[in-house]
């Protein structure tokens, strides 16, 4: 019989990030289903990322959209929903150890 093996912490981060990828980018049936749209990436950001959607201005994110699509095609794929993730993960790596040395020096 085979071992059911426990998928790590870092094993089941990757699989959330496909799986909410995923989900989002399957929401319009006349979008292709490993891309996010507009509607979709805004629908992500809106639900999934509220706490930091909702203080920008409406301009934040169409911007955010531009700058991520690298190949223009008005669609994010799954690498370019990556680079999103990863800027975001660095910037809360940031603010962690900014605060971090604050409490260090207190
Ligand atoms: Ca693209």
């Amino acid at each position: 019989m085979a071992k059911k093996i426990t998928p790590t912490e870092t094993e089941r981060c990757i699989e959330s990030l496909i799986a909410v990828f995923q989900k989002y980018a399957g929401q319009e049936i006349t979008n292709s289903r490993n891309t996010l749209s507009k509607t979709e990436f805004l629908r992500f950001m809106n639900t999934e990322l509220a706490s930091f959607t909702q203080n920008q201005d409406p301009g934040v994110l169409d911007r955010m959209m531009k700058k991520l699509d690298l190949n223009c095609d008005g669609q994010l794929d799954f690498q370019e929903f990556l680079n999103l993730i990863g800027g975001l993960a660095q910037a809360c790596h940031a603010s962690f150890m900014a605060s971090a040395q604050t409490v260090k020096k207190m």
